[in-house]
C-alpha cells in the first residue's frame, strides 16, 4: 500500500500524525529495535514507528486528527493486513500502541508450536525500561502473609536450585473475540488472534513455593511485574493478578525464562514470566518480580470485578451488572481456529482441499472437532491429535470436497471432554466482553 502511487495524500498524513505524536522528524532508523538503547521507553520508536506505519497504511488525510484520542489506532489500520513493525514480531495486527496490543491473524498461527514472532502482545501498562531487563541482575521475590520463609532468588539461583521443566502451554487473553459482542464492550477489540501455544521452559511454581514454605491458610497466589501503571505512578501496578493454590501447584504452572528454547521475547515478559496455561492469559504475569502467597483471594490491580469477571447468571445484552454479581474467570472455554488455508483463497474445483488448525479447552482436553462447508447443516469429523502435553493446544486436519464452483464457508467446531461444544454464534453477552468462543469460519472460493 505504501508504494501505491494513488495515495497522493501520504505526505499530508505523515505531517498531521507527526504533529500529534512526535517532537522531531521520524527517521527510518528509529524503527529498529535495540535492546541496548532506549527501545523500551515511553517515547521510543514504538510510538513513532506506529505513527509512520499508520500514515502509510491510511493513505488519506485525517481532518479531525487533533481530536484523536491518545493511543487510538484508526480502524482502517487496525483491520488492515499490512504488516507492522514491532520488535521481534512479524505480521501482527496492532490494536493499540499505548499500551501495545497486537494480535495474530489466524493463518500465521498455523505452526504446531507458536513461534515467538507470531505470539500476540497484550500490555496493560508501560513497558519496563529495557535496561532493567537483565537476566544477570534479575531477582524474584517470594513473599505474602501465607509464605513461611520469604526469600529472594536470583535468576541463576532459580535455575540451579530447581529442576527444569518444559511444556507447550496455550495462553489466551480472556478478551479474545471481544470485537464481536454487541453492544460493544470496551477494551481491546480482539478478533481471534489473542492466543498462542509456545513451549515454555522454567521451574515449577510449586517447587519454588514449597521451598519457601506454604502456610496452612494459603488460598491464592498473586504476581507483580516490572512494568508500570499507564499513569507512570510507581506506587500503582499495571496489573497484578493470580490464581487459586490448586492451579498454582499444578505440574504445568511454570516460572519460565525460555520460550521455544530461546529467551522469552522482551514484549512477552523477558527475562522471567509466570505461565498458567489454559486460564485467562492475564494470570500469566510478565517481567515477573514478585509472587505473594495469600490467605485470601489476591487483591492486586485488575483482580476485582468488573476486570476479568463475568456475570454469575445470564444477562441481556447491555445490562449493567453489579460487581457483587460477577465471578472471576478461571479455566477458558473450548475453542478452535482454522489456520490453513487463509480466508479468501481460491481453490480449483474437483481437487480436495486440506484444512487444518488447532483446538483447546482450558484445563480440559478437546475430544472432537467437526467441520462444515454448508453453513452447519452437515458436519464431518476431523482427525484430531492428542496434545503434546496437558494444556497444549491440539492439532486437527481434514480433507474437504466441494460439490460445485462458488462461494463456501468452512466452519470448525470443537467439543471438550465434558461434552461442551463451541457455540455457532457469539455466546452470552457480558459487560467486559470476555470468553467469546464462537466457531471460527473462513471463506473459500471454488473456481
Ligand atoms: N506484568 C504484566 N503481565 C501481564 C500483562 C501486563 O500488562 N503486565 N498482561 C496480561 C494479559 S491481560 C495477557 S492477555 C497476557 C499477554 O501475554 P503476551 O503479551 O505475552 O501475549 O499477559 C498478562 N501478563
Ligand atoms: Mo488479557
Amino acid at each position: 500500500m505504501a508504494n501505491d502511487p494513488s495515495h497522493q495524500n501520504d505526505k499530508k498524513v505523515s505531517r498531521g500524525l507527526h504533529e500529534l505524536y512526535a517532537e522531531d522528524p521520524i527517521k527510518a532508523d528509529e524503527l529498529v529495535w535495540d535492546r541496548e538503547t532506549d527501545a523500551g521507553s515511553r517515547r521510543g520508536f514504538l510510538k513513532r514507528g506506529g505513527m509512520l506505519a499508520m500514515a502509510t497504511a491510511i493513505g488519506a488525510s485525517i481532518p479531525f486528527a487533533s481530536n484523536m484520542p491518545a493511543g487510538l489506532i484508526p480502524a482502517a489500520f487496525a483491520q488492515s493486513d499490512e504488516p507492522f513493525t514491532l520488535p521481534g514480531k512479524e505480521g501482527l495486527t496492532i490494536l493499540n500502541d499505548r499500551p501495545i496490543n497486537a494480535e495474530t491473524p489466524p493463518h500465521l498461527l498455523d505452526d504446531e508450536v507458536t513461534p515467538a514472532k507470531h505470539m500476540f502482545v497484550r500490555n496493560n501498562g508501560l513497558l519496563p525500561n529495557v535496561k532493567a531487563l537483565d537476566p544477570a541482575t534479575w531477582t524474584l521475590e517470594i513473599a505474602g502473609e501465607s509464605c513461611e520463609t520469604p526469600t529472594t532468588f536470583t535468576l541463576t539461583e532459580l535455575k540451579s536450585r530447581f529442576k527444569h521443566h518444559s511444556y507447550q502451554l496455550t495462553v489466551e487473553c480472556g478478551g479474545n473475540g471481544r470485537s464481536e459482542f454487541s453492544p460493544a464492550a470496551s477494551g481491546n477489540q480482539w478478533t481471534t488472534g489473542a492466543v498462542a501455544s509456545p513451549k515454555f521452559t522454567g521451574v515449577r511454581l510449586r517447587d519454588v513455593l514449597e521451598a519457601c514454605g506454604i502456610k496452612q491458610d494459603a488460598v491464592y497466589i498473586g504476581y507483580y511485574g516490572g512494568d508500570l501503571h499507564p499513569s507512570g505512578d510507581p506506587s500503582k501496578e499495571s496489573i497484578s493478578r493470580g490464581v487459586p493454590m490448586s492451579k498454582a501447584l499444578e505440574d504445568e504452572t511454570l516460572i519460565a525464562w525460555a520460550m521455544n528454547d530461546e529467551d522469552i521475547p522482551m514484549l512477552n515478559g523477558h527475562p522471567l514470566r509466570l505461565v498458567c496455561g489454559g486460564w485467562p492469559a492475564s494470570t500469566s504475569g510478565k517481567w515477573l518480580k514478585k509472587i505473594v502467597v495469600r490467605n485470601q483471594v489476591h487483591d492486586g490491580n485488575k483482580m476485582a470485578a468488573p476486570s476479568y469477571t463475568v456475570p454469575k447468571y445470564p444477562v441481556a445484552p447491555g445490562t449493567q451488572v453489579p460487581n457483587e454479581d460477577m465471578e472471576i474467570i478461571e479455566s477458558m472455554p473450548v475453542k478452535s481456529l482454522i489456520t490453513f488455508p487463509k480466508t479468501g483463497i481460491s481453490h480449483p474445483q474437483g481437487q480436495p482441499l486440506q484444512v487444518r488448525g488447532h483446538a483447546w479447552a482450558g484445563d480440559l482436553d478437546v475430544t472432537e472437532l467437526h467441520v462444515s462447508i454448508d453453513f452447519g447443516i452437515t458436519w464431518q469429523k476431523a482427525e484430531l491429535k492428542a496434545p503434546a502435553n496437558r494444556l497444549a493446544w491440539q492439532h486437527w486436519n481434514s480433507v474437504l470436497n466441494f460439490p460445485e464452483k462458488g462461494y463456501y464457508e468452512i466452519w470448525a467446531r470443537a467439543v471438550d471432554s465434558e461434552g461442551k461444544a463451541q457455540p455457532m454464534v457469539v455466546p452470552g453477552w457480558n459487560p467486559r466482553g470476555y470468553l467469546n468462543n464462537a466457531c471460527h469460519r473462513i471463506a473459500v472460493q471454488i473456481v
